[in-house]
């Protein structure tokens, strides 16, 4: 049994966010997801996510890829919840590329490409200029 563990914001979902998933969900038998909490989304971008936390958890728990959800409290926990959930790789989007090298000692690191073209940033600024 290969247990994958990704990392997100994930708001306003989108495409880019299913695709990541599903590729990660396809290294391994079992994918768990750390969806990061509004505080650590608002030390991370300096703003307050546009869904609240426990509505990102129920739409990413809701994924036929998706096994498990947890919430991300900190950036810095990363080994802490590899640990915790005895996953054997690490998936981050290669927006990430190198950040979580360090993990390489608890598991494989693999950063996927990101899906071009489309961000929770720019489907915000397209709907607040409608
Ligand atoms: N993503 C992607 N393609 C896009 C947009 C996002 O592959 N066009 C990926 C990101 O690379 C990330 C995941 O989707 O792996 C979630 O994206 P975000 O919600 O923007 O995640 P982020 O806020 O960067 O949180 O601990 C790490 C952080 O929690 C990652």
């Amino acid at each position: 049994m290969t247990t994958v563990i990704t990392f997100g914001t994930f708001d306003v979902f989108h495409i880019g966010h299913l695709n990541i998933l599903e590729r990660a969900r396809a290294l391994g038998d079992k994918l768990i997801v750390g969806v990061s909490s509004d505080a650590l989304n608002m030390r991370k971008k300096g703003r307050w996510p546009i869904y609240r936390e426990n509505d990102r958890v129920q739409i990413i728990a809701g994924l036929k890829c998706v096994d498990e959800v947890f919430l991300e409290e900190s950036l810095e926990e990363k080994m802490t919840y590899i640990r915790q959930h005895k996953a054997a790789i690490l998936v981050m989007g290669d927006d990430w590329q190198g950040r979580f090298d360090g993990c390489s000692a608890l598991c494989e690191v693999v950063y996927l490409e990101r899906t071009p073209s489309i961000s929770t940033t720019s489907i915000i600024e397209v709907v607040k200029y409608l």
